[in-house]
């Protein structure tokens, strides 16, 4: 049964304020934790039949436009499509069915491509000792404050507390140094999916920023070298898989400057996306090569072909429920969530439209051949949600699938009865078109791929539109100001990636970032020269704001 729109308009407009009440300026960090109020979430009352519809019909939707206040759309859309309701411990969410089925799609994509290659799951505990955390403290260190403790059992403080993992590298590779002792052991491929938190003090965002979180994260081992740079890029092709070919969302591949690799890799490849509405770079996945730097620090050493001694070359990817995100926030419009096909829980909607003075066995032949195209639309593995309730009107119902984001809207009224005819409307379009019943099966697979294919190249237009050629400082910070990202000429140095930060903060901005190093470059100029710095370029790098 679907909630009241009412009361879930009371619920969203009071988590909405709740939210408001905590939100920073842009781009500043808060500065201490706010104590989360008790959640007050109304029970979700089911809906009342009969004219009062029309009425509530107005109120369904949302109160923002995402071009008025984009964080407050997002905050809104996230509730009111079903995707997320918001927990009592600050920065943790709940993914409802809507949300978790597109996860789901992601899982299955990603999991079969990588069992491809080899790789297998596993499952690792979620609680390290501090003994273990610390053997490789250098790179824990800098993010030591967001790691989560168990200090208590019950009424007894523990003896040592004991972490929550952020992330497994410390859980995993005492393991692989037992596991591994020849080369004969060699590759060892395993990925597993889980949660992790990591106790952040940023303003959180759904799905993109949260304290709690859940992703895959792959470790693997190779003998040498070459075979981990090649499952680096196989696997960062993959993330871009799931970003471009299942969420319809453009993302860039790089390297990540030496300023923001993850610090235990020997480097680091990502894929980088951009939210043009409010100007941000959000990194969606990254895939590292560890070098030797982890199995040195855990021993994980192996009997050559040789039978001398050498340390395993190792790497590890992650790739978020954050995907998700960036997802919505790329597609989703003024009425609500609009779904790639590929991701999308259901693909097409069926609502039927009798009208009140139809007769019964008029409704009861619609109802049925509603029913047939369900089922001759799933023997194609469509899928395909009905809507038979009579309590609410069509217009509403229209308005809540389109909330939620569902491709395809196929209606069937009196008149596509006699006409033998449906109308199918796009929800990332608005267009309608009349379809023969004896068509049904094949266009709609058709138009889904179609609207996948559209949904990516129009946010890879936008996302084109966000890259400005920069050369000098001034463009650059207009480039930014502008909400744009910036592809400029620059020394690759830290320092200057530290400067450029600082002076690009203004009043009501936070400063700017390399979000990667395409792997793309165009060919620098002879004595090309670092719009930053007026050293000499050694590349082309991919700038902006960040979330
Ligand atoms: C937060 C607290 C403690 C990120 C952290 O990217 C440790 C960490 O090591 C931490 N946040 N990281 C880096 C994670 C590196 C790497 N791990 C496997 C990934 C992908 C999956």
């Amino acid at each position: 049964m679907s909630p009241d729109p009412v009361a879930v308009e009371e619920v969203v407009a009071e988590q909405v304020a709740d939210l408001c009440v905590a939100a920073p300026a842009e781009g500043e960090k808060p500065k201490k934790e706010k104590k989360p109020k008790p959640q007050k979430e109304k029970k979700e009352k089911p809906a009342q039949g009969g004219g009062k519809e029309l009425k509530k019909e107005t109120q369904l939707g949302l109160s923002t436009k995402k071009a008025d206040d984009f964080s407050k759309w997002y905050s809104e859309l996230v509730v009111a499509s079903e995707l997320i309701s918001y927990y009592d411990v600050s920065g943790c969410y709940i993914l409802r069915p809507w949300a978790f089925s597109m996860w789901e799609v992601v899982q299955r994509w990603f999991d079969d491509n990588i069992k491809k290659l080899g790789v297998q799951n596993a499952y690792f505990p979620m609680f390290i000792t501090e003994d273990v955390l610390n053997t490789e403290k250098d790179h824990v260190e800098g993010f030591a404050p967001e790691v989560a403790w168990v200090t208590r059992a019950g009424n007894s403080e523990m003896d040592k507390p004991i972490a929550i993992r952020p992330t497994s590298e410390t859980v995993m590779y005492p393991y692989y140094a037992q596991w591994i002792r020849s080369h004969r052991d060699l590759p060892l491929r395993l990925n597993q999916w889980t949660n992790v938190v990591r106790w952040e003090f940023k303003y959180p965002t759904p799905f993109i920023r949260s304290r709690e979180f859940l992703w895959q994260e792959g470790h693997t081992a190779f003998a040498t070298q070459a075979e981990a740079d090649t499952e680096v890029r196989q696997i960062l092709d993959f993330y871009a898989g799931v970003y471009q070919e299942l969420l319809a969302v453009p993302v860039t591949q790089g390297q990540k400057s030496d300023k923001e690799k993850f610090a235990g890799a020997l480097y680091t490849t990502t894929v980088e996306a951009f939210i043009p509405d409010n100007g941000r770079g959000v990194q969606g996945a990254t895939s590292h090569c560890l070098g030797q730097n982890f199995s040195k620090m855990f021993g994980i050493e192996f009997e050559t072909e040789d039978h001398g001694k050498s340390h395993a070359w190792q790497n590890s990817w992650g790739l978020t429920t954050r995907s998700l995100g960036v997802m919505i926030m790329t597609h989703g419009d003024d009425k609500g969530l609009v779904l790639p096909p590929r991701v999308a829980p259901k693909q097409v909607v069926i609502i039927p439209i009798p009208k009140s003075s139809s007769a019964p066995e008029q409704v009861a032949a619609m109802f049925e051949q509603v029913k047939a195209f369900k089922a001759s639309l799933e023997s194609s593995s469509v899928r395909v949600e009905t809507d038979y309730r009579t309590n609410y009107t069509p217009g509403w119902k229209y308005n809540h699938w389109e909330l939620r984001g569902v491709p395809i809207r196929m209606e069937l009224g009196p008149k596509d009865m006699d006409n033998k005819t449906v109308v199918l409307a796009r929800r990332d379009t608005g267009a309608k078109e009349f379809v023969p019943w004896d068509q049904v099966a094949t266009r709609v697979p058709e138009l889904l791929e179609q609207i996948q294919a559209d949904m990516l190249a129009k946010a890879k237009a936008r996302y084109d539109a966000c890259v400005e050629t920069v050369t000098t400082w001034d463009a650059f910070m207009a480039a930014l100001n502008n909400k744009h990202m910036a592809l400029a000429p620059w020394a690759d140095e830290e320092e200057v990636e530290e400067d450029v930060k600082k002076r690009s903060a203004t009043a009501d901005a936070m400063g700017a970032k390399t979000l990667c190093i395409p792997f793309e470059q165009p060919p620098l100029p002879e004595g090309a020269v670092c719009f930053a710095s007026g050293k000499p370029a050694k590349n082309w790098a991919l700038w902006g704001r960040s979330y």
